[in-house]
């Protein structure tokens, strides 16, 4: 989400203190998740000793369920149908401050990737990493506008769209609409810039899936599930955000499950009455 620290994980650490996570029924439901998916490694330490891997070593996403930023990564690796292995590095544990951990990213936070000896970290690097070092299914166009369209809207989300996330604030710090000011209409603003980027879709860049849904997915995740932007409002990122979601590779994120009872927190969804 924010790009020093995931608004979310920054509260992620004080829902874990508070005990409430490893006990939630949700929490099971996302351990399930994983173990019907691919095979997950259950903690950090992670390469032991810290040795590099070599490239024909299996790559390994260290990530966490309920971390949209690992979202993004993950999902670029399952489009483009790519053997991995999930580590998952326990948040709420401490586990991303721990000193295996550190040394793959120094920053201490989900998601990292470890790809024989490139060890690459930020989740919007890694889906860009990935496309190229994978260039096959492509998520990027070629046709130049397209592609220049693709290249833009990662640059917005950097600088303008994910700045704005005010989700971390609302269900870890427990702010509601009142409190946030104009945190909520800078959102809103951006929404509506990214209502008209829909166009005729069905992706942002048109007729294909692209690593630019990638990357803004997990955010508008939050957004519309989680706050409930309005749909009567938005009604393009909705259609949009369900087309994804469509999606096999989307629907399979364990993200989505972890996050299923955000949408029944009606006092969450600060958006709901907005226009
Ligand atoms: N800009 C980073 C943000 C990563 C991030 O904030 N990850 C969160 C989980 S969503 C995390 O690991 N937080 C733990 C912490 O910051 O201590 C990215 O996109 O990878």
């Amino acid at each position: 989400m924010m790009h020093q620290k995931c608004d979310d994980a920054e509260r992620l650490h004080q829902f874990g203190a508070m005990g409430s996570v490893e006990t939630s029924p949700c929490a099971a439901r996302v351990e399930r998740t994983i173990a019907r998916g691919r095979p997950e490694t259950d903690s950090v330490p992670i390469a032991a000793g810290g040795k590099q891997e070599t490239p024909v070593s299996r790559m390994k996403l260290y990530a966490h369920p309920f971390s949209n930023n690992s979202m993004r990564a993950q999902l670029s690796l399952d489009e483009k149908g790519l053997d991995y292995e999930y580590v998952k590095v326990d948040l709420f544990k401490g586990q991303h401050k721990q000193p295996d951990f550190l040394a793959i990213n120094p920053r201490g936070q989900v998601p990292a990737l470890v790809d024989g000896d490139v060890r690459i970290y930020e989740s919007v690097a890694i889906v860009q990493y990935l496309e190229y070092r994978y260039p096959d299914p492509p998520l990027i166009p070629s046709e130049p506008k397209r592609m220049a369209t693709c290249l833009r809207l990662i640059a917005e989300f950097n600088q303008k769209l994910d700045p704005t996330n005010i989700f971390g604030s609302v269900k870890f710090g427990g702010k509601r609409r009142a409190d946030l000011g104009d945190r909520v209409d800078k959102l809103l603003a951006e929404c509506r810039i990214w209502e008209g980027y829909v166009g005729a879709g069905p992706y942002f860049t048109g007729e294909a899936f692209s690593i630019a849904d990638i990357v803004v997915l997990p955010f508008f995740g939050t957004i519309i599930d989680g706050l409930g932007l309005p749909q009567a409002d938005y009604p393009r990122l909705h259609a949009w955000y369900e087309r994804c979601k469509s999606r096999r590779s989307v629907a399979q994120q364990p993200w989505f499950e972890a996050f299923v009872g955000e949408k029944k927190n009606q006092q969450q969804r600060i958006l709901a009455a907005a226009s």
